[in-house]
């Protein structure tokens, strides 16, 4: 794994604290980042993926928000390489004073409160990067680009669609990839070249605005709000790297149901198969999964220890899912150790994990939103005789 550019000169500071008020009932007791994804993954894995096999081996993980189960997923970080004596994974949190706790206020103040965590390696450069996007990059090449320019700041940047624009960073450059002009959100983007909310800093340039702008308090202390408007303000050198890859940040319940169909795509399977550019799970040991006489699946994912019976059809099954005889699931997302009763329906839901979903029951969402049967609503549904749809 990794090895291919073992370096210290640079440090990663991956922010994992957002709380994902958008992910409704997903992110109830649960950061954004540790929220099951793709069979027998958890978001963060793509990013903490990335890091591994781009050699990038010294890596602080904020948290703030419900941080225990991402605390305990990422561990001493070992499925990704990064258990070691120097460097390697260190989680970082808002510390604790006689007055409460200091809960960082934006992406900006996360890293100021860990200065000495970046100081203590002196690197070249500070790469920052999101707990909570889908992805496979090789870091390494935009390391490359960033240092080819004598950069002080490289943004990455995709398109994006123009109707999704308002949601990003958008940025302006020149022929040769300078940025000349970046607008965080703007209510009427002029492009949509969007950042990617991935940045690498020159560490010397960087430090004196991240002090500065802790002391600013017209500042919300956000790297897309301030800090990039300031450097470009002060005609630093600011960088795009153009990334033509698959790139989705899941924030909502919409996008992160497309983003586990996305992986039953054909063309799309290396984001999970790629022996290549692996995505390394943080695995608990369970039995092969049993597909048992009634089964006929289709076009999905089905994980291990899973006992299925019944159809199903363009689903993402996770660790443990036990479906029974005459079920029929299609479109949907099930969680880790759910039990789907018999002859039930299921399509375009997410069943959050050890829901059982009791015999004839029948879930059909409406071409909108997918919806989310978790523990705490799962009587909404099927009550009335075990049937009802939305
Ligand atoms: P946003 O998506 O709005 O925009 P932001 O809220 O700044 O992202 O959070 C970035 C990341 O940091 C998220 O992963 C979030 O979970 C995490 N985070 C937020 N606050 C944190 C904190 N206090 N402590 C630890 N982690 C924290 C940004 C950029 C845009 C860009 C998009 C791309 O501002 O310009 O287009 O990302 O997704
Ligand atoms: P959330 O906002 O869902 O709690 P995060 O904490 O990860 O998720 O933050 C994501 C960012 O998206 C925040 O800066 C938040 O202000 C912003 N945001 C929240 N809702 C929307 C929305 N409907 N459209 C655009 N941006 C949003």
């Amino acid at each position: 794994m990794g090895g291919r550019n073992m370096t210290n000169k640079t440090v990663a500071m991956l922010l994992a604290g957002g709380q994902g008020t958008r992910l409704g009932e997903l992110t109830k007791d649960l950061a954004k980042p540790a929220v099951p994804f793709g069979g027998k993954y958890r978001i963060i894995d793509f990013t903490m993926s990335n890091l591994a096999n781009s050699g990038i081996s010294t890596v602080g993980l904020l948290v703030q928000y419900s941080p225990l189960v991402l605390n305990k997923h990422i561990g001493i970080g070992k499925p990704w390489g990064l258990d070691r004596q120097y460097g390697g994974v260190s989680v970082l949190s808002p510390y604790s004073s006689r007055e409460g706790s200091a809960w960082f206020s934006g992406t900006a103040d996360a890293i100021v409160k860990n200065l000495h965590f970046v100081e203590q390696y002196d690197p070249d450069e500070l790469i920052i990067l999101s707990g909570d996007h889908i992805y496979q990059m090789d870091y390494t090449k935009m390391l490359d680009f960033h240092r080819k320019n004598n950069a002080d700041a490289t943004i990455s940047a995709i398109e994006v669609p123009y109707e999704d624009a308002n949601r990003f960073g958008i940025l302006n450059t020149n022929e040769d990839f300078s940025i000349y002009e970046f607008d965080e959100k703007p209510e009427r983007p002029k492009n949509n070249l969007a950042s990617m909310g991935v940045y690498i800093f020159n560490w010397r340039q960087i430090r004196p605005y991240l002090l500065e702008d802790e002391k600013d308090e017209e500042s919300d202390h956000d790297f897309g709000k301030d800090i990039i408007p300031k450097l470009l303000a002060d005609d630093k050198r600011l960088y795009a790297y153009r990334f033509d890859g698959y790139w989705k940040d899941v924030g909502t319940i919409q996008s992160y149901w497309e983003a586990n169909m996305d992986l039953l795509k054909e063309d799309l399977q290396t984001l999970l198969m790629s022996q290549e550019w692996p995505t390394y799970p943080n695995e608990e040991n369970r039995p092969p999964e049993y597909i048992g006489e009634t089964a006929e699946i289709n076009n999905s994912l089905i994980s291990p220890g899973a006992f299925i019976e019944g159809s199903i059809d363009n689903s993402v099954l996770f660790v443990g899912v036990e479906t029974k005889e005459g079920t029929k699931i299609r479109d949907s997302i099930i969680f880790p150790d759910v039990v789907v009763g018999s002859n039930v329906t299921l399509e375009r839901v997410i069943v959050m994990a050890e829901v059982e979903i009791p015999d004839g029951a029948s879930i059909i969402a409406s071409d909108d939103d997918p919806i989310v049967i978790s523990p705490n609503n799962l009587n909404d549904y099927i009550s009335e005789g075990g049937s009802q749809n939305e």
